[in-house]
Parts: structure tokens; sequence; C-alpha cells
């Protein structure tokens, strides 16, 4: 038996990675070249990988770690919960302290009347309840022919079916089909596909889409809407001002359900405590995960408004996963909600560090190669362009230089993302000012490098 350490050589931790391990959205064979790049421990912001580098991670892992790498309290919350009651469930009206507390803690903090906490495993799991829920809600109110949803082309909800199904990547689409019943509509992306309309009337026609498609559809029919605050995965898309007072309008107009996509945007993402809030948006169901535990445990959920709740509380919901409130991720979740209240880190983030990133990271848009910059809170992106003047995208396939910039951080130790030709970042929340200094001169860095590259293969001139 190979027994394998953080001791081990790096080739063979790679070689052993590339011959055994499936990555998730990875194309395999293209690992054997070099190979992953292995991490094997991490503290605040920063990560260490099998061969010594330290890393300044910008995507807070994935968009998950707010708190940071490293906290203590964490492990010991897992420890006694582990010690006290590692695992019941929350079938069949048993219940545990954990799931309990946390649920009260999260209907404390979300908005209005969501007061109820339907747990999952993962932020896909918890759209995929949701998707269940909303369809399961129409049924019980009479309404069984209200059963179609609608989304968004770029939009994320996740990777299993059901989500995958919500989300609208169609590379994801195209890969062992989607759900019956389930619509899409144009992102409020106005940097690729405003044309000549100004942002805000780019904002407003896309808003509109909604309405055309629910009269499409046929306004009896459509259970509801759902989408994220702000896009991640598909590039920190930031909608114009106008865009979602405009769908809260049409929403409220049709009374379809609005299902608000937390899962990267809350637990102190935008600089609130949901994006929601800032916003100004009334969802009935927020999806969340990821920044819940800082992504020291794997959980996610519905948080759900009171009607919603009453009426599937009234019937037999037959859904659930055997992990649906782990009492330990209940309990590492509830400590990282402590530690986020007791040292004000999304005040922190809306107050100080917040506007400081957003100072430094709009200063790139002097960059040559840099066209939009758009930021909220902590999560930002850049669109590269070849020519900002006309907003023109690169002839080289999109993404190809979006991937050049990302092995340029990669090689600086800076963990920035690309989305096709956007650079994206979402940093742990407890970055500070000189992480984001840091931060700012590696990427001003690597996209220089970028731009010779570029230059040297005449893809600019
Ligand atoms: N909703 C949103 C808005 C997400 O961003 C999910 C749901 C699904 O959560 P789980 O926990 O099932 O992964 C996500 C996840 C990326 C990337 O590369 C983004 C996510 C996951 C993995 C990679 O941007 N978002």
């Amino acid at each position: 038996m190979t027994i394998l350490s953080t001791n081990t050589p790096s080739e063979e931790l790679r070689r052993v990675d590339a011959a055994h391990h499936m990555h998730p959205f990875t194309n395999n064979s293209e690992l054997g070249d070099k190979g992953a790049r292995v991490v094997t421990r991490a503290s605040g912001c920063w990560l260490t990988d099998s061969d010594g580098n330290r890393i300044l991670d910008a995507m807070a892992g994935l968009w998950c770690v707010n708190i940071g790498y490293g906290r203590e309290e964490l492990a010991e919350a897992a420890k006694r919960q582990m010690l006290e009651l590692p695992y019941y469930n929350t079938f069949f009206q048993t219940s545990h302290v954990p799931a309990i507390a946390l649920a009260a803690r999260l209907a404390e903090l979300a908005p209005g009347d969501l007061n109820s906490v339907f747990f999952a495993g993962s932020g896909s799991e918890a759209n995929d309840t949701n998707l269940r829920m909303v369809r399961t809600y129409w049924q019980a109110k009479g309404q069984p022919d209200r059963n179609v949803i609608i989304g968004r082309w770029n939009g994320y909800h996740g990777s299993t079916v059901g989500a995958m199904s919500l989300g609208g990547m169609k590379g994801m689409h195209e890969q062992g089909g989607v759900l019956d019943g389930i619509e899409h509509i144009d992102q409020p992306n106005w940097w690729s596909e405003g044309g000549d309309m100004s942002p805000d009337e780019f904002g407003l026609e896309r808003a509109r889409q909604l309405e055309e498609k629910i009269l499409e559809i046929g306004a009896d029919r459509v259970a509801a809407f759902i989408a994220e605050p702000v896009q991640g995965a598909g590039g920190v898309i930031i909608a114009p001002d106008t865009y979602w007072p405009e769908i809260q309008r049409i929403v409220d107009k049709y009374g379809i359900l609005l299902i608000a996509d937390e899962v990267i945007c809350g637990f102190g993402r935008t600089g609130n405590w949901f994006a929601s809030q800032a916003l100004g948006l009334r969802p009935h169901i927020m999806t969340i995960a990821k920044g819940l535990s800082s992504g020291y445990q794997p959980i996610g959920g519905s948080i759900v408004c009171d009607e919603v709740a009453e009426v599937i509380g009234g019937v037999e919901f037959n859904h659930g996963y055997t992990y649906s409130g782990h009492p330990v991720a209940c309990a590492v979740a509830l400590e990282n909600l402590r530690i986020m209240e007791d040292e004000k880190i999304v005040e922190r983030v809306r107050d100080d560090t917040g506007p400081y990133l957003k100072e430094r990271f709009e200063s790139l848009g002097d960059h040559p190669l840099v066209g939009e910059v758009k930021i909220i809170g902590m999560m930002g992106s850049l669109a590269l362009t070849p020519n900002k003047a006309i907003r023109a995208p690169f002839t080289s396939d999109v993404g190809t230089v979006g991937f050049i910039c990302r092995e340029r951080c990669f090689a600086n130790n800076l963990i920035m993302r690309h989305v096709g030709d956007r650079m994206i970042i979402s940093p742990p929340l407890v970055i500070s000012r000189d992480e984001i200094d840091t931060l700012v001169e590696r990427a001003r860095l690597s996209l220089d490098e970028t731009l010779v590259a570029l230059q040297a293969q005449g893809l600019m001139a």
C-alpha cells in the first residue's frame, strides 16, 4: 500500500493524483503533463503548496473561506461536536441541538420573514431542494400546472441534474441533458452584450425579458424565478442599477416565487449579510452554502419565507438528505457565524477593507488590457479586451487570453481565476490592507506579462 503524506515528494503526489483522482471541471488528460498544484496547508489568506510556494488566495478557495484559513475555534467546535454527537439525522420527527440553534440563528440573520431553514450538504443540493419545494408548494396550493422555473443563461446554481438545469451553463447542459420545465432568459452582462445601449437601458431591457418569458409561457404556469444577485461563476457580473428593481416589480406583478441564490453572495461577500439586502430584493427563498461554514464543513440550505414554509409544512415533503443538518457541520457553521459577528467582519468589509479593495482594484482600469472593472464588497472582475474604447472581444477563442493571464497569476503566486476573458477575485473577507496591496501588485504584474505574451503571439498590437 502506498502511504502518502505532506512529506511525499511533489512529483509522486502529482503522479498518483493523475493516475487515480478524477477532478471536477478538469480535463484529466491535460493534467498528465505537469500535474495538479498540490496544496498542503493554509493560514489566513495564504496557501502553501507541496513545492513550498506561498500563494495569496484571492479566490477564498472556491468563494467560500470567508473567515480565512486555520481558525482553531472551528476545529475545536468540530471536535466538541464529534465527541458529543457526531451524527444523528433530522428525519421522521427527530432533531438535535446544532441544527435547531443554526436554524434559529439564520432566521435572525436573514431579512424579512425568511424564518425557516431546510438544510442540505451543499449549494447544489439546496437548489435541488428549491426546485422540488417550489413545485410542491404550487401543487399544495391547487395549481399543479404552475411548474415552470425560469433561470438565466450563464447563471450557476450547481452541478447536480436539478441545479445544473436551473443554471444556464451551456457546456454543462450539453453533458447528460437537462430537466424539462426550466426556461432561461439572458444575463445582464452589459460589457459583452449591451451593444449601443446605456447600462441603464440595457438593465431594463434584460429585466423585461422576464416579463416576456412569463407571458410566453403563460403567467399561470410559472412557479419561480431563480437568480444569483451577482453572478459569480459566470464572471462576477454586476447588473446595471435598473435591473433588480424591475425584476422585483415583475415578480410581484405575476405573483411568482423569487429564489435568490446567495451561495456566493451571502455571509458578508458583498459587505452585507446577504446581497438581497444590498440590492433591495425580497426573495421568498434564499439558497445558502459556502460562506455559511467558511468552507470548513460541507453544508448548504434554503432559508424560506413564512408563507412557503407554512404550505410545505402542511404536506409531507418527501425530500431530504442523510446529511441534512449534519451536527458537526451545523456546529462549525454556528462558530463561524459567531466569529463573523464578534469580529465585525461584515462591517469591516462594508466600511473599511471593501472600499479599500475597490479603490485599489479599480486602479487596474488604466491597464491597456483592462476594459470594465466591476466590484462589490469582496467580489470583483476585470474584463480583458484588445480595445476598450469599443469593448472589443479578442479574436482568439474565448478564454484563451484569460487562461494566459491566469497562468501568469499562478506563476506570480496569486490565485486569481478566469471566466472566459474576465479575471475574477473573491478573497477571504479577512484580507488586510497590506494583502490587498500585494494582490493588486501581483495582478498588475500578471497583466503586464500577459500583454507581453499577447504581443509576442500577435494577438495584440
Ligand atoms: N449556487 C451558486 C451561486 C454557486 O456559485 C452553487 C450554487 C453550488 O454549490 P455547491 O456547494 O454544490 O458547489 C454554487 C457553486 C467556480 C465555481 O469555478 C463556483 C461554484 C462551485 C465550484 C466552482 O466559479 N459555485
